[in-house]
């Protein structure tokens, strides 16, 4: 297998047949994957995730007792891809605030040479479309807040459109993340730079989800604020 997409729900009933679909335009279908990790959506996702998986033979799902949060989703996620043999492993949003189109150009990343490819809001070319000016800060303020402290250039830590080669998941301890939220981004791909893999950003616009509810709230921003120098202190003590 080549690539692996990890693909998170929870009540994304309208967007997953669409983001599904538009996935697999994008993909080599012969040789890459989605998986659909569900966490027991009251809306009925995870039913629409098993007649997609039956349909398509490229799409497989992961059921979980209830919501955990994202980062417990995707270590999840993670454990399943390496075990399954792929060569590069993706997190996507399924609310198309990450542009399927995107995935190919993650993709090539990773095939030139990079350890880590993020798609960026923050660098040259990238950008977001519909944010309000609290929106814009939080996102903003809270990567330049987490990169002063981690000490790192990558501009954009809280984004979740990633793509990882999959030495570089064998070799972070996936068992050691706490975070659940934004945390979570931050705290894998500083993980990665800690282990000595190169990162690069490529450019994304993100686009505000159009349906469905947000599952973001005040305390993953609380979250990811008290832990990211906690992040630092562990990694000054030699502890990651
Ligand atoms: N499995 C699982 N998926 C989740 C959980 N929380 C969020 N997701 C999914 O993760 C993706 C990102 O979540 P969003 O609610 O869009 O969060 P966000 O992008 O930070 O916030 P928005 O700006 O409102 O889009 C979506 O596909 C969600 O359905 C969770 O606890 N478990
Ligand atoms: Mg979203």
């Amino acid at each position: 297998m080549r690539a692996l997409v990890c693909l998170p729900t929870y009540n994304e009933r309208e967007n997953l047949e669409p983001m599904v679909r538009a996935l697999g335009e994008q993909l080599d279908t012969t040789r890459d994957r989605v998986l659909v990790i569900d966490d027991n959506s009251p809306d009925g996702t995870g039913a629409i995730a098993d007649t997609l998986a039956r349909e398509l033979p490229w799409v497989e799902v992961l059921h979980r007792g209830g919501k955990e949060g994202l980062g417990p989703a995707y270590i999840a996620g993670f454990r399943h891809a390496l075990a399954a043999g792929a060569e590069l492993v993706l997190e996507v949003d399924c609310d198309f605030s990450h542009d399927p189109k995107d995935v190919p150009r993650l993709i090539a990343a990773c095939a030139a040479g990079a350890d880590l490819a993020l798609g960026s809001r923050w660098v040259a070319g990238g950008g977001t479309v519909n944010w309000g000016k609290g929106r814009t800060l939080v996102s903003r303020g809270g990567s330049l807040y987490a990169r002063t402290i981690l000490g790192v250039r990558v501009r954009d830590l809280t984004g979740g459109f990633k793509c990882f080669r999959r030495a570089v998941l064998e070799t972070i301890d996936l068992g050691a993340i706490a975070a659940k939220g934004y945390g979570f981004q931050i705290e894998t791909t500083y993980r990665v730079i800690r282990a000595g893999f190169s990162v690069v950003e490529i450019p994304i616009v993100f686009v505000d989800r159009r349906v469905g509810e947000s599952k973001m709230d005040g305390s993953i921003v609380v979250e990811a604020m008290l832990q990211v120098p906690a992040l630092r202190w562990r990694a000054l003590r030699g502890r990651l």
